[in-house]
Order: structure tokens, then sequence, then C-alpha cells
């Protein structure tokens, strides 16, 4: 009888362990498809991050937006842009982004505003390029993120970092960066 109980219990390990392979195996092991996902991809790693170009640059200001940005649940979307060429002697850097269809300046322009939950959830992050410290950060669930930094940390090149606490959230965005050679208020008008 233990013989038999012996056999039995392994041929029901095979049995589950071929499951495994076949099925929840698959589920864990790799990337969770989104068909979704924007065409700057892969850039899930700071070390292999989307290159960004400046859309127009003056002695003043310089100024790049993606408009087809998508998160996917649980990735990370990062993105570099070099500061160094633009040859500026102070630095102000501004991030904007916005959730689906979230207007910077809100219901008082006439604008799209989300509804505040996890759902709508965004952090960006940015760093040095060089050593990684980080040196902004913003998290909102409402789809609007406004960042501001400036000094010498913003001199070089500087790597971006989009994400979201909710593990399910999942949306297209729009983010802009401008960086300026003055200090300038930023402020909505409508
Ligand atoms: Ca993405
Ligand atoms: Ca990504």
């Amino acid at each position: 009888m233990r013989q038999a109980a012996i056999v039995l219990s392994m041929a029901a390990c095979d049995l589950s362990s071929g499951d495994g392979d076949a099925g929840s195996g698959d589920d864990t092991g790799g990337a969770v498809a989104c068909p979704l996902n924007d065409a700057w991809e892969p850039n899930d790693d700071p070390e292999d991050p989307t290159d960004m170009n400046w859309d127009s640059a003056d002695k003043a200001s310089a100024w790049h937006e993606v408009h087809d940005a998508y998160l996917c649940p649980g990735e990370d979307d990062w993105y570099r842009i070099e500061v160094a060429d633009l040859g500026y002697t102070v630095h102000y850097l501004y991030v904007r982004a916005l959730v689906k269809d979230a207007g910077l300046c809100g219901a008082a322009c006439g604008e799209p505003v989300l509804a505040a939950g996890p759902e709508n959830a965004m952090t960006i992050e940015v760093y040095r390029a060089d050593t990684h410290e980080p040196l902004i950060a913003q998290t909102a669930d409402d789809g609007v993120l406004a960042l501001a930094g400036s000094g010498d940390d913003y001199a070089d090149g500087l790597l971006l970092r989009v994400h979201s606490d909710t593990p399910t959230a999942e949306y297209p965005y729009r983010l802009s960066i401008s960086m300026r050679n003055y200090e300038g208020e930023d402020e909505c008008e409508c």
C-alpha cells in the first residue's frame, strides 16, 4: 500500500509540473503582453532609455514633447535627453505629463479633468544621467504632473522615469520637457 501511495504522489507531481510549464509558468515568466504599448519601447531600463532630441532650441530655451507614449501595467518608461550641447549658463527644467486627455490647466481653463484615483496614478522621477543621482520626483493620481528643478545638476544629461505605483494602471500619456536659460514664471494662461 505504501508503495502505491508513493507512485501516485509522484504521478501527481509530474502532472502538476507539466501543467506549470504549459500554463502558469508562462504567465509569470515574461512581461505581460500589452499590444497598445508605444513605439518608444524598449525603454524599461535606465541603461537602455529612449533617447529624446529637442524639438526646438534657441539661446533662451529648448523644448521637447512626446505625444504618443503609453504606460502598460507594471512597466517603466525611461527617457534620456542631452543638455550640455545647449550651452546654457543656467538650467531651469520643467517637466509636464498628462494622462489620457487630462489638461494641464484644468477646469478653470475648460480643459478635461480626470477623476483622481489609483487607475490614473503616475510617478515621474528625474535623475542625472551620469551618476543616476535622483533630482526631483512627483506622484499624482489625477493625471496631471508638473515638476521643476534647477541648478548645475541639470547641465549635462538627464534621465526621466515614468511609472505607476498602481500595478494595473494603464493609459496613454503625453510628456513635455523644457529647459530654460533663465528663471521664469510658469503659469496657466487660458
Ligand atoms: Ca511604454
Ligand atoms: Ca517601457
